[in-house]
Formats: structure tokens, sequence, C-alpha cells
């Protein structure tokens, strides 16, 4: 059965083409600086946005229009499981992600939510067999259900503890059998609203146990794909404790777990904790603990988790400049952690905002790679530290420097003077250049 039957397959038509459903820039089997794009842009649909979410917010109900609408429990869940297939198939996507609850039902028990899972991931397993579409993540959702108002890894309830790691566990069996490239933690609920009834320690020490057992149980099963952290400095919780990618490296290096772990960073949670979205790709990067993105943005008119489709040529360089400069992502991919807007309630609307969010990601992509072959940000920064090279300045490089001897070198110095502009606004000038002729 057609579950989207008024959209064809999207194909590639340059970037004259006046078909809206047609990639103007996303051409899978180009090769961009040694790479298809295809290989570069390892695009994923994220389940929920895509196939479960209905468009509610504070203000008012669901207005999508699906196909499976009227179905029921776990027929809907069958439905969305197949309709997975033809979207991806349709949207050329080769990757999907999902939380446990997205694909099944979470019934009356934890029996019950386990032997729903199973069943729909039969039918994931068979729809990839045959379609070769592949898994870049899952995870547990422990957020949503009200057992975990007060956390799960950091939760003051035992059970409630007990429960989360269940889901974990569950998780992993079914990302090895899915062949997951990744497993996802985030801790929507993982922090606090107040200090008055809160045991900070115990919380965090509890949450970095959760993510010790996770690692010990991927190994007694042979799961071998990696491990992610998603920061997000708040929302729903008012303090979370994976704040930024910064703080979240801090954590996981001081239980030991930074070998076991990388970061899946997302643009709008970096906007949320008032930073760019290539600053955390920074960070993560030169701490080699760059894995994978949820691609999206925020609305800084807004200030909350809008979770829109990018759409910003200047984000989308930025974001796949620090990419290349990491050689990749490895196993980690883009997922669009991005939905549709509330008035854009039909099914085409998906595939159009896929559309644009892989057209941007491509040019951004195509950009990026002009900018590193021409050095023109590299070079600019190598002259910017030259000092650094000889003299004094490779004395404090390679560490033989001290302070009585750098005293002893600046009182028998001149007195230094500015000396280098930061050309700011001919770096900004050149970088709209780039945007604006590359090809
Ligand atoms: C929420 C968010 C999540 C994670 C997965 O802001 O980004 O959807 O990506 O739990
Ligand atoms: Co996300």
């Amino acid at each position: 059965m057609a579950y989207f039957e008024s959209v064809s397959k999207i194909s590639y038509e340059g970037s004259r083409s006046t078909n809206p459903y047609a990639f103007k820039f996303y051409n899978p089997k180009e090769i961009v600086a040694g790479k298809t794009m295809e290989e570069h842009l390892k695009f994923a649909m994220a389940y929920w946005h895509t196939l479960t979410a209905g468009g509610a917010d504070p203000f008012g109900a669901e207005t999508a229009v699906r196909s499976w609408d009227k179905l029921s429990t776990i027929d809907k869940a069958k439905a969305r499981a197949e309709a997975a297939f033809e979207f991806m198939e349709k949207m050329d996507l080769q990757y999907y992600c999902f939380h446990d609850v997205d694909i099944a039902p979470e019934g009356a028990s934890l029996r019950e939510f386990y032997s729903n899972i199973d069943t729909i991931v039969d039918i994931l397993e068979q729809g990839m067999k045959s379609s070769g579409k592949k898994l870049l993540w899952n995870t547990a959702n422990m957020f949503t259900n009200p057992r975990y108002m007060h956390g799960a890894g950091s939760t003051c309830n035992a059970d409630v503890y007990a429960y989360a790691a269940a889901q974990v566990k569950k998780g992993l069996e079914v990302g090895k059998r899915l062949g997951a490239d990744n497993y996802v933690f985030w801790g929507g609920r993982e922090g606090y609203e107040t200090l008055l009834n809160t045991d900070m320690g115990l919380e965090q020490d509890n949450i970095a146990r959760l993510f010790s057992m996770a690692v010990d149980y991927a190994k007694e099963i042979g799961f071998e794909g990696q491990f992610l952290i998603e920061p997000k400095p708040k929302e729903p919780t008012k303090h979370q404790y994976d704040f930024d990618a910064a703080t979240t490296i801090a954590f996981l290096q001081k239980y030991n777990l930074d070998k076991h772990f990388k970061l899946n960073l997302e643009a709008n949670h970096a906007t949320l904790a008032g930073h760019t979205f290539e600053h955390e790709l920074r960070v993560a990067r030169i701490n080699g603990m760059l894995g994978s993105l949820d691609a999206n943005q925020g609305d800084p008119l807004l200030g909350w988790d809008t979770d829109e489709f990018p759409a910003s040529i200047y984000d989308a360089t930025l974001t796949l400049y620090e990419v290349l400069k990491n050689d990749g992502l490895g196993k980690g991919g883009i997922n669009f952690d991005s939905k549709v807007r509330r008035p854009s309630f039909e099914p085409e609307d998906l595939f159009l905002a896929h559309i644009s969010g892989m057209d941007i990601y491509a040019k951004g992509l195509k950009v990026a790679a002009k900018l590193i072959e021409d050095r023109v940000f590299d070079d600019f920064i190598a002259k910017r530290y030259s000092s650094f090279t000889e003299g004094v300045g490779a004395d404090i490089v390679s560490g033989k420097a001290t302070l009585a001897s750098l005293a002893d070198y600046a009182l028998n110095n001149e007195t230094p003077r500015p000396n280098q502009s930061g050309r700011q606004e001919m770096l900004r000038a050149t970088l709209n250049q780039y945007i604006l002729t590359a090809e």
C-alpha cells in the first residue's frame, strides 16, 4: 500500500529547476572533496517528527493529516513502520533514527512494551533487508511518560531507575538486531528544577552508572555501535546536566567514560546554550568527540526548541566546514531532528521540508569544501599564530619556557604593541563571496 501516494521519487534536477519536488543541489553521486555527496551526507529520517508527531503544541491539538490516522494502536504502529520505508525510498534517505516509543505503543506493562517492540522490529528488520536502508541510531524515550517526571538516570526513585535501565537494555538489543551504527542518550529530564529537593552529586553519579551499565551490556551482547550523548542546556528540565559539548565532555572525563562515548550535537540545542552550532562542533572536534549531528535550526525570535528544518546557508556552510575538518563523522550521520510547522499539515510538506534541508546541506558542503581547498581560513589563521612557530613562541609550545624564562625575555624585549588586525569584516566578506559564487 502507498502511504504517500501523491509524491513520487525525488531526484536531482539542478539549481535552475522550478519543480518543488526535486533536489536543486543534492546530487547524491556527485563527487565533492574526493567522496560522493551521499558518502559525506549520511542523511537520516527522524521517525518521531516524520511519522509519529502530529503537530500538537501547548495551545492546540494535532493538525497533521496522515494516511494511517484512522488506524488504532498496534495497527497504526505497523502502518508507520511500512510508511517509513516508502518515505525513505522516495526521499532518497539511506538512514533513520527512532526512540522506542516512536515505533511501538507502550501498552500496559513493560512486558507488553517489549512484545510490541518485537512485533514492530520484525517489520523494520524485513523492510531494511529488502530496501537496504540502515539504522543510524536508536534510543530509549525516558522523558515522556509521567514516571520520568523526576528524571531517569537522575531520578529519586530506584524503581524508576530500574525501569529506565530495562528500556536501555532492550534498546541495545534492538540496536544490535538492526545493526545500528550508534546508540544515543539524550537526557531531557536528566537535570533538576530546584536545588531545594535535589542531591546533585548522587544524580550525576547515577547517570554515569547507567552509562557504564550500558557500555558493559553492549560488550556482553556484542553491540558494536558508537555511544553518543546529545547535549542540551534546558527544555524540558530547567537545568540539564548535559548542558553543552564542553560540559558533557568534562562529565564523561570525570567518570572515565570518554573512551566509550562521542557527542550527537544538535543545532537548536547549541542555540539554547547560547552557542553557535559550529562552536559546539569545534569543541567536540578538537577533543576527538564529534560523533553525529541532529540537523535543524531554532528561531532567535522565539527562544525555544522549535526544531525547524535547516534553511540557512551560513550555518550549513560552517557546519560542514567542521565536519570536513573532522574528516567526516565516522559512524555518525546527519539526522533531521526537524519538524514541519504546525500549519504545514499535509503529507507533501514532509517531502518539501526534507528537500529544503538536504539541499542546503549539499550546498553548504560544496562551499565548505572550496573554502578548505583554497585554504581561505587556514592560511589566515596560520599567519595569525605564526609567532608560536619560532623563537620564544616555539619555546612556549614545546613546553621549554618557564615563567622565569618568559619574564627574562619580556624584560629584554621591546614592549609589544598591537600589530595585527583580526580582519573579521574582510573574512566575512570572503565567506559571502564563496557562498555566492561556489558552483
Ligand atoms: C529533543 C531531542 C531529542 C533527541 C533524541 O530536543 O533533540 O529528540 O534527539 O531523544
Ligand atoms: Co535531537
